[in-house]
């Protein structure tokens, strides 16, 4: 069977691809030149085929980003980053094809009267699901327009009835090597983990996602919850959650754990505060082809009136 590259990965210069990890060079030299046409197709006949995806029963939310145009559905689900199943962009698509997102659990722990295991169905229950198109923004300076199904992250953390210490909340990825091959790499500790401050886990901005473009989450988006913050770089957008634990202080954060300059903990797209490596000013919009322009990044992601107040007074320098 021949695979067709995705068109869009045409439209990636070698000098467009940064890598997130100091591991990945040689990897990103590799994707760069089949980017540039030098080599063949990155993906192999025979890629594992993931599974087709359930519809979804919800509503359409226009106060958010109904003006926005998402990208193709392809785009969305190939170009990813999902470091459980390997480090280039068409890795978690190629590789999450054995990954079982059915039965789901989530512990919930920590500082909250309400603790303990709750399965998928428990979790979305009283949530009613909506579709929310949001902007998103990868620390490596590429953006996309997705269409989420999900429901706001706070209604969830408010059935927990989080205690007066808890500051933070802190979530896990699922560990899982026999369906994860990339856990084999220690490209990052594993397993994957991010946080927020609990104010900021209560922005009606943030969501938990269980779908795009109105079906379940392919495995490679984090199937079947995964975090999603727009304000923030989309590392914050943690995949595939088996814990929610509330705390009194910071929890660590998986890329801040590895190159703390780099990465901070609140990662807040700042179009003012650049990367140790690379400028934030400018991101390319996935899609747009080999000769568009970059288009500015926005503060915040273009999500300032929501999320602004959530940091005033703080320095973004020091808190990047
Ligand atoms: N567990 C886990 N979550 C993760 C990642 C990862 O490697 N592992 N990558 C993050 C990064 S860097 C980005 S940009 C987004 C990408 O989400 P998407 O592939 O659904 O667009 O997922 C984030 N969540
Ligand atoms: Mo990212």
């Amino acid at each position: 069977m021949l695979i067709k590259r995705p068109e869009y990965l045409g439209g990636v210069k070698p000098s467009d691809i940064i890598s997130e990890s100091v591991y990945e060079n040689r990897r990103t030299f590799l994707k760069a030149a089949v980017a540039a046409g030098l080599v063949g197709s990155a993906l192999p006949a025979g890629a594992a085929q993931a599974p087709a995806q359930a519809d979804l029963k919800y509503t359409k939310n226009k106060a958010f980003g109904a003006d926005l145009k998402p990208n193709r559905y392809e785009e969305v689900t190939s170009y990813n980053n999902y470091y459980e199943f390997g480090t280039d962009k068409s890795d978690p698509a190629q590789n999450s094809g054995k990954f079982k997102p059915q039965p789901w659990t989530v512990k919930v722990s920590g500082e909250a009267e309400v603790t303990g295991d709750f399965s998928y169905e428990d979790i979305l229950k009283p949530h009613p699901l909506e579709e929310r198109i949001y902007r998103m923004r990868c620390v490596e300076a590429w953006s996309m327009v997705i269409p989420w199904v999900g429901f706001p992250l706070g209604d969830l953390l408010k059935r927990f009835k989080p205690t007066s210490k808890a500051k933070y909340v802190a979530f896990t990825t699922v560990n899982r090597p026999s369906e994860m091959p990339g856990l084999r790499y220690p490209v990052l500790e594993w397993p994957y983990v991010e946080g927020l401050r609990i104010d900021e886990a209560m922005n009606p901005l943030a969501i938990m996602a269980v779908g795009v473009f109105g079906k379940t989450l392919p495995n490679q988006n984090g199937a079947p919850i995964r975090l999603v913050t727009p304000w923030k770089y989309g590392f914050k957008g943690i995949k595939s959650i088996v814990e929610i634990r509330f705390t009194e202080k910071q929890p660590p954060t998986s890329w801040n754990r590895s190159q703390a300059r780099e990465y901070g903990f609140y990662a807040n797209v700042n179009p003012e505060v650049d990367h140790p490596r690379w400028s934030q000013a400018r991101e390319q919009v996935i899609g747009n082809g080999l000769f568009a322009a970059r288009q500015p990044t926005l503060m915040f992601n273009g999500y300032a009136d929501q999320v602004a107040s959530l940091y005033a007074g703080m320095d973004l320098r020091k808190n990047y």
